[in-house]
């Protein structure tokens, strides 16, 4: 109620909390901020942190190390961040990422909105100011008002105050992470509550660790029974598999109701190997017929975004052709873009659990001549694409380049392959199958560049795998700098750089036919691998599929940090990769820059 002041455990009456320091008892029966922050992220099984060390967390991480949890120091606190959000989608536990205040905290706000936007559970921690300083603006070092300029960008925001709060706000933060749709969540943390001292036994006692902080969801009878109705009457089923569904970790059940209810499906390119790309039923390489012919849509874990070009338009056949069944654990995202005659709110597993049983007695098996049209098709892509992997151009393009990374993982499809940039990314996700569930990281729904590195390193340290990230040049630029990060830990990271010398192509021209070089090359052959032997790690200059082969080889054999600087053709690349049509244009611009038709 107003006024009523709440009791404060502070250290026990008489006992002075400026400890003396010669008195270790007093000491011994105390706890600080630090200690109480570690234990609260400990009892919640938390035990890695990625961080920037600085002002006032430096001593946080040591003391953190120092109790056992792995502190991981990145160069960039959006790298650190990156690592974090992909801790979280790979272990379903809040990736947690620590950072100094107000540049530190900016930095580190890239990879919450990222998290958030990717449904990834993960905490940034930021040390601030105290708030009688930021409220009156005195001009602290580093001050911010950061709780109020996180809000926007994550699931859920909240701010420290005092010592024995801090169970208590590290449970909301790992439950609001992990709950209902997973998310960033931001925990603003003066420095000074870091400093406060209390009776350890108290602090003990102000422990929280959370119960059943994502419990089950399972759809009601109704929406089941509505589902069966729509699949009843499905002579071209499709199943988009999404990575909502690689995140929740029901393998085993997805692939039950793939096989029990035989329709053809299509991963979305994270949800890559949930299913193995070489299934029969598999249809990657049937996307443009799956999704233009397909009456019954089932949307597994995945949204009808901008991905699926919002459910609309010709590539998704005559408008009202088709019935969505949505399975989603957020139920705001049903008619997000499109009308879903059958909502199924839960979460993956129990959604797709009770389809099974519900499937039991009636057929819904499709329509024979529906699945080997869907095959034909697959086969006859991967056959035209085969034919295009095994050239020896010379420069070397992506087909030649990507038909040995394809090799490398099908001979070892433990590897996890981190993916960035356009043609680089596009290529790789079309030519490079994926064997097993959570094994290809991207960038995800926003399309970020950057990722990369931050996401091999949270790959290698959460799983203990062999690691290999193929990135764009352009792309390798944003987060390049952890490359010395990744050899300082010894991660058994092999970096693969397409250098096609730009953003795209590098063959691009100023158009204004001045000094300066167009704005989408960079310094032609630039040596990326001298860059990683600056630090210790491999660096291997490969100009042609068979100098690839072998220093791939090489680098997943050994485990050692290593970076592949693949040279590829300049002029192989596409303007965005796949996503061209997405550039804004007008009949001026076209007029005025005929150039403009041969990029
Ligand atoms: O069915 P049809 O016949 O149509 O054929 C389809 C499939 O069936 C078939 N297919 C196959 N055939 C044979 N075998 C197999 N296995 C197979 N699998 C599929 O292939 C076709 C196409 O199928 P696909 O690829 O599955 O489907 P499609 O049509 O492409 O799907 C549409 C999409 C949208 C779902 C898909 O394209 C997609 O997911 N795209 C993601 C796009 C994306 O996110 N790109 C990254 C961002 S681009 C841009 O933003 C960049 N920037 C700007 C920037 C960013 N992003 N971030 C920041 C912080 N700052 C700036 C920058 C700077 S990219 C970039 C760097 C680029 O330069 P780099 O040097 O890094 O890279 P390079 O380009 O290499 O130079
Ligand atoms: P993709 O890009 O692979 O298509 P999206 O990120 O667009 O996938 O969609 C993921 C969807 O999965 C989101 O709408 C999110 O709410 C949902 N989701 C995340 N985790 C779960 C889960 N455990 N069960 C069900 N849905 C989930
Ligand atoms: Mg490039």
């Amino acid at each position: 109620m107003a006024g009523m002041k709440r009791e404060r455990a502070m250290a026990p009456e008489g006992a002075n909390t400026t400890v003396n320091a010669d008195n270790a008892t007093d000491i011994e029966s105390l706890t600080d901020g630090f200690h109480l922050l570690i234990d609260a992220l400990k009892v919640n099984g938390i035990e890695t942190i990625y961080n920037v060390p600085g002002i006032p967390i430096t001593d946080l991480g040591r003391y953190a190390q120092a109790q056992g949890m792995r502190v991981i120091s990145f160069r960039h606190e959006q790298h650190a961040g990156y690592a974090a959000s992909v801790a979280g989608f790979l272990t379903k536990k809040p990736g947690v990422c620590m950072t100094v205040s107000a540049p530190g905290f900016l930095n580190g706000i890239t990879a919450l909105a990222n998290a958030t936007t990717n449904c990834w559970p993960m905490i940034l921690i930021s040390g601030s100011s105290e708030r009688e300083i930021v409220d009156l603006a005195q001009g602290d070092y580093e001050e911010m008002d950061q709780l109020a300029i996180a809000r926007p960008f994550c699931k859920a925001a909240y701010r420290l105050n005092h010592a024995e709060d801090i169970g208590i706000a590290v449970a909301r933060a790992v439950r609001s992470a992990v709950s209902g749709r997973p998310g960033g969540v931001y925990l603003d943390v003066p420095g000074a509550v870091l400093g406060q001292v209390m009776d350890a036994v108290e602090g003990e006692k102000s422990l929280v660790k959370v119960i059943d902080p994502a419990p089950r969801a399972t759809p009601s009878p109704d929406a089941v029974a509505r589902a069966i109705g729509v699949m009843k009457e499905a002579k071209r089923p499709l199943i988009v598999i999404g990575k909502g569904a690689a995140y929740d970790q029901s393998d085993d059940v997805i692939k039950e109701l793939v096989e029990k209810s035989g329709y053809p499906f299509l991963p979305m390119s994270m949800a890559k190997g949930v299913l193995p790309d070489t299934h029969p039923q598999c249809a990657a390489a049937a996307r443009s017929l799956v999704l233009k012919d397909s009456d019954v849509v089932i949307m597994l874990g995945a949204r009808i975004n901008w991905l699926l070009s919002h459910g609309k338009g010709k590539q998704w056949g005559e408008p009202g052709s088709k019935k969505f069944i949505q399975i989603d654990i957020d139920p705001e995202e049903m008619d997000s873009n499109v009308e879903i005659a059958a909502p199924l709110v839960g979460d993956v597993g129990s959604c797709a659990q009770a389809l099974i049983d519900a499937m039991e007695s009636e057929g819904i098996a499709p329509p024979k001549e529906w699945l080997d049209q869907v095959h034909t098709k697959a086969v006859g892509n991967m056959e035209k694409m085969a034919n295009k992997l095994q050239n020896n151009n010379d420069p070397m393009d992506y087909f030649a380049a990507l038909g040995v990374l394809k090799e490398a993982i099908n001979t070892r499809p433990e590897t996890i392959l981190v993916n960035e940039g356009a043609n680089t990314l596009d290529m790789c996700r079309s030519i490079v199958n994926i064997h097993k569930p959570r094994h290809r990281i991207d960038v995800g729904t926003w399309g970020v560049m950057g990722i990369g590195m931050g996401a091999a390193v949270a790959a290698a340290i959460e799983t203990g795998k062999q690691v290999l990230a193929v990135e764009g040049d352009s792309a390798f630029g944003f987060c390049g700098m952890e490359v010395e990060t990744i050899c300082r830990y010894n991660l058994p990271v092999c970096i693969v750089i397409f250098n096609n010398n730009g953003i795209y192509r590098g063959d691009g021209e100023n158009w204004g036919g001045g000094d300066d070089p167009a704005t989408t090359v960079f310094v032609e052959d630039s040596r990326y691998d001298v860059m990683m032997q600056a630090f210790g790690g491999v660096g291997v200059w490969a100009k042609n599929p068979d100098e690839l082969r072998q220093a791939v080889e090489e680098a997943l054999s050994s485990g050692k940090p290593t970076l592949i600087n693949a040279a590829i053709d300049p002029a192989a690349g596409k303007e965005s990769g796949n996503i061209g049509n997405l550039n804004p244009s007008s009949v001026v611009a076209q007029a005025r820059y005929p150039q403009a038709k041969n990029i």
